[in-house]
């Protein structure tokens, strides 16, 4: 039979099988010699064991669509990108590695900010002027006061979406609100730490309607690198990939290069000052980090 792996906990995997329901299987010795790590997401092959105790085995993992390495999920058509407003704070730093990492993997994303009901005056306003020039979609939201859903189905509808985000911001209690019924565990955040009690643990792929599937994950704030050549890294920023054909220098870092297009659109205004200082930071990185290895 063949199903999708709608969880995955403790080397059981939960197999979705249509009309027949909900599996639980172990991956197959033969399978895991071959080190695929099986994704939520995943569509897979299964051996019956028992009908009565819906127990089986994953014999094949089917060609994957797409896959994310953080959060683990397979399949997927695009990500919803989900920071909080406020509590906690956004870090826009992450948020712009969170985005270049979604762009090296190529999946279309909405940037979601939730908890609106504790947003400062202003904030929408200026966070529209950093991500709309890159050409993101922005919805904002309160899950807790149920603003907004309408927003976000319309994005979801049709598609197998991931939730990506930090701790805390709101994602299950989003994803609830979606899916209304079958609850995921939402957690309080710390006053002390600011963010949430890491209450998801496991990534979990949700049926919210027709063709339309969401799949909570749990947050996470590492700060990534990005996997390009630093003078590639201007390509995940798409605001800059215009202006970046003006630049007098090919291989032009847009740093500390003269008649950099980059620049120019910065001091017009095209480009975002946390924008351009995020690229900066990650390229520096990166280039470190190419030192280093050669060292
Ligand atoms: N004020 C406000 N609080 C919210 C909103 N949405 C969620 N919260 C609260 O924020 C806290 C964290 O919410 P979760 O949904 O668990 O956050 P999460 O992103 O799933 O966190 P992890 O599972 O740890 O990644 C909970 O106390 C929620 O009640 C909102 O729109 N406004
Ligand atoms: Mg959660
Ligand atoms: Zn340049």
């Amino acid at each position: 039979m063949i199903g999708k792996i709608i969880k995955g906990i403790a080397g059981f995997y939960y197999v979705q099988v249509a009309e027949a329901g909900i599996y639980e299987c172990k991956a197959k010795g033969a399978f895991r010699k071959e080190k695929i790590k099986p994704l939520v997401g995943d569509d897979v092959e299964i051996d019956v064991i028992s009908q009565e105790e819906k127990t089986g085995n994953v014999v094949k993992l089917l060609p994957r669509k797409s896959e994310l390495i953080r959060p683990a999920v397979a399949n997927v058509d695009q990500a919803l990108l989900i920071f909080a407003t406020k509590s906690p704070e956004p870090n826009l730093n992450l948020l712009d590695r969170f985005l270049c990492m979604m762009e090296e993997n190529q999946l279309p994303i909405t940037i979601c900010f939730n908890k609106e009901d504790l947003a400062d005056e202003g904030f929408e306003a200026e966070m529209r002027k950093t991500y709309e020039p890159a050409g993101y979609k922005l919805i904002f939201t309160s899950a807790k006061e149920n603003e907004g859903m309408e927003l976000i189905k319309e994005v979801l509808k049709g598609k197998t979406t991931t939730v990506a985000g930090p701790s805390g911001v709101g994602k299950s209690s989003i994803v609830n609100r979606l899916t209304e019924g079958q609850n995921m565990e939402t957690g309080e955040v710390s006053e002390k730490i600011g963010r949430g009690k890491h209450t998801t643990r496991h990534s979990e792929l949700l049926y919210i309607g027709e063709d339309t599937y969401i799949m909570d994950t749990p947050g996470f704030s590492s700060l990534f690198v990005p996997k390009v050549e630093p003078v590639d890294l201007y390509t995940l920023f798409p605001e800059f990939i215009e202006p970046a054909g003006n630049c007098r220098f090919t291989g032009c870092a847009h740093y500390k290069e003269p008649d950099c297009g980059v620049k120019e659109a910065l001091e017009e205004g095209k480009i975002a000052q946390s924008r351009y200082e995020n690229y900066i930071q990650i390229y520096m990185e990166m280039v470190d980090q190419q030192n280093n290895r050669y060292r």
